[in-house]
């Protein structure tokens, strides 16, 4: 019974509940995540491929290695974690999802409300004006420009770019006034995001981590569930939607 000591009072369907989540929720769908032992950055440089010198250096390198990730992408499925989110959303009457994933899977999952911290690997924008672009996948692989002369690279952030401004000024407000948190499937490394879970539970949350490795946030978790997410969480959804019922 995961339930048992907890703080069943932060668990009613008023309760304000964020969802945050890393590379690992989208595992049990077959999307390599980037620091496990066969992760990306254990092939990849990650300067080289997430940051915009690696992108000036040799741009097809990266449209290559993004176009790969977003085929691999295409062809996965939202895993039972993505899915149980949709469900306890339908419990909790005020909750967001707040994810560093790129991949849309929350958004294909049904999940509401989602805040994509890091951006989104199916839009493309302007390197220099920031105009977004549509390309067909044919022309993904390749250099292509923008009117602008600027060239059209993935729409997410890369290493040393800040994250849309106000979207990271309401995750933070938003995960100061909740009651209750689950952090999924993240490593606890990439700042500012790696922050969310440590103001949330400064600020007085309920936060419960699931991730099969402990990271640095593990000593601060009210709840440290270490199990895949796609079996902790359906297993969560049953006994919170029994106890609610
Ligand atoms: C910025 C591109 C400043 C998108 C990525 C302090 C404050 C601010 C910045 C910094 C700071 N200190 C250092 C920095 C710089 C840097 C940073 O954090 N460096 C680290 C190395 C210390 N931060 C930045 O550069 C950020 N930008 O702050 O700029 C600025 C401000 C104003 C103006 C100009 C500049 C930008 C960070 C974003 C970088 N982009 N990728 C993409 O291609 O996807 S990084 C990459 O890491 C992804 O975005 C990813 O989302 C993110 C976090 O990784 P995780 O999601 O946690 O994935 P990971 O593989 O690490 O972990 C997976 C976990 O899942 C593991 O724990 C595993 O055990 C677990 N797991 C596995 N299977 C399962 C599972 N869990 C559950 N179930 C399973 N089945
Ligand atoms: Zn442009």
């Amino acid at each position: 019974m995961m339930l048992e000591n907890m703080r069943l009072d932060r668990f009613t369907r008023d309760s304000r509940v964020v969802f945050f989540t890393g590379a690992g929720i989208s595992a049990e769908s077959g999307i390599a995540t980037f620091r496990d032992p066969d992760g990306h950055w254990s092939k990849y440089d990650p300067m080289k491929l997430a940051s915009q010198a690696g992108f000036q250096e040799d741009p097809e390198l990266v449209l290559g290695w993004y176009a790969d990730r977003r085929e691999a992408i295409r062809k996965a499925k939202p895993n039972a974690a993505h899915i149980s989110i949709s469900n306890f959303q339908k419990l909790f009457r005020h909750s967001i999802v707040i994810t560093q994933n790129v991949d849309g899977l929350h958004e294909r999952a049904g999940n509401k409300s989602i805040y994509e911290l890091h951006g989104n690997i199916h839009r493309h924008k302007c390197n220099g004006c920031g105009k977004q672009v549509e390309l067909s996948n044919k022309k993904m692989r390749m250099l292509n420009y923008c009117e602008c002369g600027g060239k059209i690279r993935p729409d997410v952030v890369w290493f040393g770019e800040s994250l849309p401004l106000q979207m990271i000024n309401e995750a933070f407000e938003t995960v100061s006034s909740c009651d209750l948190m689950f952090t999924i499937g993240t490593s606890a490394q990439i700042y500012p995001a790696a922050q969310l879970p440590f103001e949330a539970k400064s600020k007085g949350a309920y936060v419960i981590e699931i991730n099969p490795e402990p990271t640095p946030f593990s000593p601060k978790a009210d709840l440290s569930i270490h199990d895949d997410a796609g079996s902790a969480l359906p297993k969560f959804y049953e006994e919170i939607h029994a106890q609610l019922n």
